[in-house]
């Protein structure tokens, strides 16, 4: 997955700087099944302007993987994890501030 920072319309004529999984907000679904064991690459844009990362609550870890995947823009991480739990999960950026970073669900 590639972050991309990228301006949108927000509105009708409001442009907004969007800090994006894939080049979507909200990125997309990560579809697993329980037992599957995921290699995940981050890859930061070289254009981008800040550092990110992806904290995935499906993940059991310090900040779901965000630690380890935390990424300078031009560079790339990976770590990888085991399914383990059913459900439903949110992924999201958790360089702050948070409240700013893209979410979507795993
Ligand atoms: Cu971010």
């Amino acid at each position: 997955m590639e972050i991309l920072e990228q301006e949108g319309e927000m509105t009708d004529e409001v442009k907004y700087m969007y800090w994006t999984f894939g080049g979507t907000v909200p990125g997309s679904f990560i579809r697993t099944r329980v037992g599957d064991e995921v290699e995940f690459h981050l890859q930061n844009h070289p254009d981008n302007k800040l550092p990110h990362n992806i904290n995935m609550h499906a993940v059991t870890g310090p900040g779901g993987g965000a630690e380890s995947l935390f990424v300078a823009p031009g560079h790339e991480k990976v770590f990888s994890f085991k399914t383990l739990h059913p459900g439903l999960y949110v992924y999201h950026c958790a360089t702050a501030p948070v409240g700013m970073q893209p979410k979507v669900q795993l």
